[in-house]
């Protein structure tokens, strides 16, 4: 198939899944094309099938704005049309699925399929904002199919818009060749033998709460000596930062910043932290169960459709501070429970969130979408 692909570039859960799922595409012969305003942030080297087309918006003084969006859709247009794209898939509702319906209506005629996937702040943050709400719904009605990478965004996407779009769910997914357990040398970095690390990685949004997740570290680290390795960086760094100062953590938490390469340390620590109040699925902890870490977490949105409670991990509600530092210090004194965990973690992710499986579920969808567009 010619399948063109636009997702934000930046690093983030929803550009991980839309680049390794091109690369997939492309490694099982299909022609990629990657519609996008910049290089998205896994792409990396070379790959053969891949085709890279990147948006580049004017300025002028009479614009206020630089008008990316308009400028994707006249790109996503061009591409179509000389490559003769049978598929879009576009990655958030706002703004590439809106973007999308522009292409098309640049395009009358042309049977370019449009496959949208949700990633959840368009539904879970910026439909709230009314003056968003009818653009995004307006995306989600032109779009010919529509995924969620959960049965709770589905839901909620359902209930917010009222519409009558069948929406399916495709989990996120990992490589398990790319996130495995291993032991590695990169403990001996941040933490002295007999000290526990906790691992925590986001983009520092509010939703995240951080400053949560700072708190129950400190709980335990009162009973036991640990580290907190922070990764990522946004809005609410500087407060964390001034937190972790006010409990007098310094040197016991690690503010690393963006990176793009995390396998490693994964596998350097004890336990994956994800608290979030809004979380649509939570990549890091399936990445962090396939790399053989227990996750202590919230039951926000799909976080319990990734971390099964009890198995995989623990799971409390979003602000029990005392619960999740609680069942934080149960999985690091119970060695056999964290074995059993970390185990059943890596045996999961591979069972129901594998790379190759779902790359299939969505090939199985761009033919349905096909065959839709026949039929009409
Ligand atoms: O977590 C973020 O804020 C980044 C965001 C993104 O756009 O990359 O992640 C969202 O999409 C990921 C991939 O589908 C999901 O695993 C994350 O749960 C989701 N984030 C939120 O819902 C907050």
């Amino acid at each position: 198939m010619r399948i063109g692909i636009s997702c934000y570039p930046t690093i983030g859960g929803s550009g991980a899944v839309a680049t390794e799922l091109g690369k997939a595409l492309a490694r099982r012969g299909h022609q990629v094309h990657f519609i996008v305003t910049d290089v998205p942030f896994r792409l990396g080297e070379f790959h053969q099938n891949i085709y890279l087309h990147e948006a580049d918006t004017m300025t002028y003084p009479v614009l206020r704005t630089p008008p990316h969006d308009f400028t994707l859709a006249a790109l996503m247009a061009d591409v179509i049309l000389q490559y003769n794209l049978e598929i879009l898939h576009v990655h958030y509702a706002l703004p590439f699925a809106v973007s999308a319906f522009l292409a098309r209506e640049m395009l009358p005629g042309h049977p370019v399929r449009v496959v949208t996937t949700l990633h959840g702040t368009d539904v879970t943050v910026l439909a709230q904002d009314k003056s968003l709400y009818r653009v995004i719904q307006l995306g989600l009605t032109k779009s010919d199919v529509v995924t969620a990478v959960s049965h709770s965004l589905a839901r909620q996407t359902h209930e917010l818009f009222h519409i009558d779009t069948p929406i399916q769910c495709v989990h996120n997914f990992i490589d398990p060749n790319v996130f495995h357990p291993a032991a590695t040398d990169l403990r001996e970095c941040f933490a002295r033998p007999g000290e526990r690390i906790l691992l925590h990685i986001s983009n520092f949004r509010k939703v995240k709460r951080v400053l949560d997740l700072i708190q129950v570290f400190h709980l335990v680290n009162q009973r036991i000596p640990s580290r907190l390795l922070l990764v990522g960086e946004g809005p609410e760094l500087s407060a964390a930062r001034e937190l972790v100062s006010g409990l007098g953590l310094e040197g016991r938490v690690h503010f690393l910043g963006k990176q793009d390469e995390v396998a490693e340390l994964y596998r350097a620590s004890d336990l994956f932290l994800l608290v979030s109040e809004k979380e649509s699925f939570g990549l890091v902890a399936l990445e962090a169960m396939a790399s053989g870490l227990p996750v202590v977490g919230t039951t926000a949105g799909g976080i319990p459709e990734v971390v099964a409670d009890g198995e995989t991990g623990l799971l409390a509600p979003v602000g029990d501070i005392s619960r999740l530092a609680e069942l934080a210090m149960r999985l690091l004194t119970d060695e056999a429970l964290h074995r059993r965990m970390g185990e059943a973690g890596r045996a999961r992710a591979i069972q129901r969130f594998c790379l190759e499986d779902k790359v299939a579920e969505y090939e199985r969808l761009y033919e349905q979408a096909l065959c839709q567009g026949k039929a009409t």
